[in-house]
């Protein structure tokens, strides 16, 4: 039978100071995220794509040639990923094909990646779900 988790690796000792790291500047405390600026242009960003429900936006801290955030436009509870229950099923495949939209619009239909992080221990740093929308280089994997 295999196991669930990997075992104890020096790479994991580092992701688990950068997951104390994101705990400790930032935990999930249902507060109002810069994300919520961002809806309501009270602070400036790159749109990428809007529609009703969801806004997708350049990250301030690219991490490939394409950056993109992927956000619903009403948080409704969706703090993170592993807060989902039934009633954010709709919203969850809106934001997965807006992520495929950005994708097309950016010109990286070919290749590109989708990642959510979920709670500290996946350092997750703003706390309105988003998605992240890379790609424009060859991607890596595992990702760290
Ligand atoms: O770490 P997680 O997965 O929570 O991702 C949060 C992302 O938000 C990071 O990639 C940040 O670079 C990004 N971020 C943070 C801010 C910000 C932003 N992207 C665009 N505009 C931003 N503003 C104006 N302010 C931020 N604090």
């Amino acid at each position: 039978i295999q196991s669930r988790r990997l075992p104890f690796s020096a790479s994991a000792a580092n992701n688990e100071q950068a997951a104390a790291k994101a705990a400790a500047v930032n935990a999930d405390s249902g507060a109002p995220t810069i994300f919520d600026k961002i809806i309501n242009k009270e602070i400036p960003s790159s749109i990428v794509y809007e529609d009703e429900k969801v806004l997708a936006f350049r990250d301030i801290s690219p991490q490939a040639p394409v950056h993109v955030l992927v956000i619903p436009k009403f948080r409704d509870g969706l703090t993170e990923l592993g807060k989902a229950d039934a009633r954010h099923e709709e919203i969850l495949g809106q934001l997965l094909y807006a992520a495929k939209i950005v994708a097309e619009k950016e010109g990286i239909l070919d290749g590109f990646r989708v990642v959510v992080n979920s709670g500290a221990s996946a350092c997750q740093s703003v706390y309105h779900l988003h998605l992240h929308v890379l790609g424009g280089r060859q991607m890596n994997w595992p990702p760290g």
